[in-house]
């Protein structure tokens, strides 16, 4: 495979020569699967392909020349914009699904059950108490918890009036937008569940009226990930920053590798804190560094966020991490965990270790969580993974070299803590008065995951650099973040190399202020996928602070290269709140015209927010761009 082909699937050169030797080896991984897959199919691009009634599947005629209709008389306006709000559901879901496990944890935590989980930062419990409206006079921290996981599991089902965790968390103007159109979320398992009601054979048959059913799922599913947010942190701290490095050179050839996937915190940080017991048990078995644990993808966000765990790889080259033939074990809880990763066991020694009975995967081994016994869980796997070490091939080992330095650990709590480093009176003085006076021009916050139709950060790096120079501050988070954490732009290096001068001086300042000796990093890593809430918090403290709504603040979003469901329900609600939000892959929304419309234009009306799809990261930037400056017009500044 020549270096074009190459440069084609990943920009990361640890990946590339991974992907070489998966050719070598005769191995498949997911972008052979791809080429396999071409041509794809063009109704299904296009979200004209409906399969919910079983007189389908039914597909209308893009060219408009054969049918334009279903069976059941759906034209393609009705077809994709219920196939998008499905996917809405299936995201929300998703990462409510995780908030649901932490707080059904912290509920039996507060009983006395689950001992390995005390509560970590009882300052956040207190503040997401008060917030809640729970009265925390002489509360006890188990009372509080208790009180917290109560509201949290009265979240999920059907109650009267707005989400908690949705209402308490944005501005005043933004709650009164959705009341007036009628999409203020109540339970969030009711708003899945209301999807799938209204998007069942015969019910919602107005496009319109399905989008905006789909904007309240996705403030579901913003709640969601707020609630996962909050909740880990009560139970496992709140990030502060971390200096780690990034990407295959953190792996170490005399130590068990274990390899932390998937989401959720509920295991990963009980096996940081385990495996930091038994690094005597891997000596004796001949590691003779002990236990390395690094981190993939948003798991591994949260134990580098906590406990500056090196990210390993993200999203799509997970895979490759097996193919280095020093992973020992990868320890896998929920979402964006390939079942492709199974199909390299039969050449590699590494033990595929699945944790939660929602996510099993054939030929992997069954390690079930039993949060009652946790530390013992982690014991059991890390002495597996110990074991497994034994196993190694020699003649398939070859670690690639390349690790970069990452700072990460940026909090909403750590920023402003920083900020008031600069000003202790009031911490967002600094940040509204460097926006005002153009030294940031605005804000982007890069989220979302890589894509194998996209070559791997290709498009999170170009935008990056491009809007860094433009005085940008970039916050990140999920595999985007990953991305930068790996080719070291998340380093005060990268400020000096990239930032324009007015993002420089401001980055210095507070870096200096906070006693770093130089600038902070120029991307501030604000954890996983469900942080993006953190980023949120941001928006809002700034938007209260200067009297205005988030549809009014120089702020903008970008999925260069998003994937999953997941990213389009945190997409739609980042436009929901009010953001201009780029996506840098075609969603399957264009066989509708009155759809592709309505994200682009129209929401602009209603909510403020509107989607950007633009493949090259360039004109990105330039659009971006664009819409900040616009921004910063209404504004006056
Ligand atoms: O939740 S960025 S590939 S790992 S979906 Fe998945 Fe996408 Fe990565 Fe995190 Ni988010």
């Amino acid at each position: 495979m020549d270096k074009k082909v190459l440069s084609q699937k990943s920009i990361d050169s640890t990946c590339q020569s991974m992907i070489k030797k998966a050719e070598d080896e005769g191995i498949e991984t997911i972008w052979d699967r791809l080429e396999k897959q071409q041509p794809q199919c063009g109704f299904g691009e296009l979200g004209v392909c409906c399969k919910i009634c079983m007189q389908g599947p039914c597909r209308i005629d893009p060219f408009k020349v054969g049918a334009q209709k279903g069976v059941c008389g759906a034209n393609a306006d009705t077809i994709v914009a219920r196939n998008l709000v499905r996917a809405i559901a299936g995201g929300t879901a998703a990462h409510s699904g995780h908030a649901k496990h932490l707080a059904h944890i912290l509920s039996k935590s507060a009983k006395g059950e689950f001992k390995d989980y005390p509560v970590k930062d009882p300052e956040k419990l207190k503040a997401v108490a008060a917030r809640l409206g729970v009265d925390i006079e002489g509360k006890n921290n188990e009372e509080l918890a208790r009180e917290v996981a109560r509201l949290a599991l009265e979240e999920f089902s059907e109650k009267e009036g707005p989400n908690l965790w949705a209402a308490t968390t944005v501005t005043k103007g933004r709650v009164d937008t959705f009341s007036k159109l009628g999409v203020v979320p109540g339970g969030i398992d009711s708003a899945i569940s209301e999807i799938m009601h209204r998007t069942h054979y015969g019910v919602d048959a107005d496009p319109v009226n399905l989008l905006l059913g789909g904007i309240k799922c996705s403030l579901a599913d913003y709640a969601g990930c707020h609630m996962g947010t909050d909740l880990a942190d009560i139970l496992f701290g709140t990030p502060q920053p971390v200096v780690t490095e990034a990407n295959m050179g953190v792996l170490k050839e005399n130590a068990v590798n274990i390899a932390l996937h998937g989401h959720n915190p509920a295991l990963s940080d009980i096996i940081v804190q385990v495996a930091a017991e038994m690094q005597d048990e891997a000596k004796n078995m001949g590691a003779s560094e002990g236990i390395n644990l690094v981190g993939m993808c948003c798991t591994g966000n949260e134990v580098l966020m906590r406990h500056k765990i090196p990210p390993l790889t993200h999203s799509v080259s997970q895979e490759l991490a097996i193919i280095t033939g020093v992973i020992d074990a990868m320890v896998v809880d929920y979402q964006c965990v390939i079942p492709g990763l199974a199909n390299l066991l039969d050449c590699y020694h590494t033990k595929l270790i699945t944790t939660m009975p929602i996510a099993k995967i054939s030929g992997a081994q069954h390690m079930e969580l039993n949060e009652e016994n946790a530390r013992e869980c982690a014991g059991d796997i890390i002495k597996t993974a110990i074991d497994s070490f034994g196993n190694r091939k020699p003649e398939k080992v070859n670690i690639p070299k390349e690790k970069n330095t990452a700072i990460a650990g940026f909090s909403t709590e750590a920023i402003l803590g920083a900020l008031g480093k600069v000003d202790s009176e009031d911490p967002l003085k600094p940040l509204i008065d460097n926006i005002v006076n153009g030294n940031i021009l605005g804000v982007c916050l890069f989220a979302g995951c890589n894509n194998a139709k996209v070559p791997q950060d290709h498009n999170f790096v170009t935008m990056v650099k491009e809007l860094a120079k433009n005085n940008v501050l970039i916050l990140a988070t999920g595999c985007g973040a990953g991305a930068f954490a790996r080719y070291g732009l998340l380093t005060p290096e990268a400020t000096l190399e990239y930032a324009g001068d007015g993002l420089k001086a401001v980055l210095t300042a507070v870096g200096e202020a906070a006693g770093l000796n130089g600038p902070l990093p120029m991307i501030l890593h604000m954890g996983s996928c469900v942080d993006n809430s953190r980023a949120v918090d941001v928006a809002v403290a700034v938007a209260n602070k200067l009297g205005v709504d988030l549809d009014k603040l120089p702020v903008v979003a970008s999925a260069p290269e998003a994937m999953t469901e997941k990213a389009i329900s945190i997409g739609t609600w980042a436009v929901s709140g009010g953001l201009p939000t780029h996506v840098g892959v075609i969603p399957p929304v264009l066989g509708s015209d009155l759809v592709a419309e309505v994200l682009t234009v129209k929401t602009k009306e209603l909510v403020g927010g509107y989607f950007i799809v633009e493949t090259d990261p360039l004109k990105a930037c330039e659009k971006l761009l664009e819409a900040i400056k616009k921004r910063r017009q209404g504004l006056n500044i």
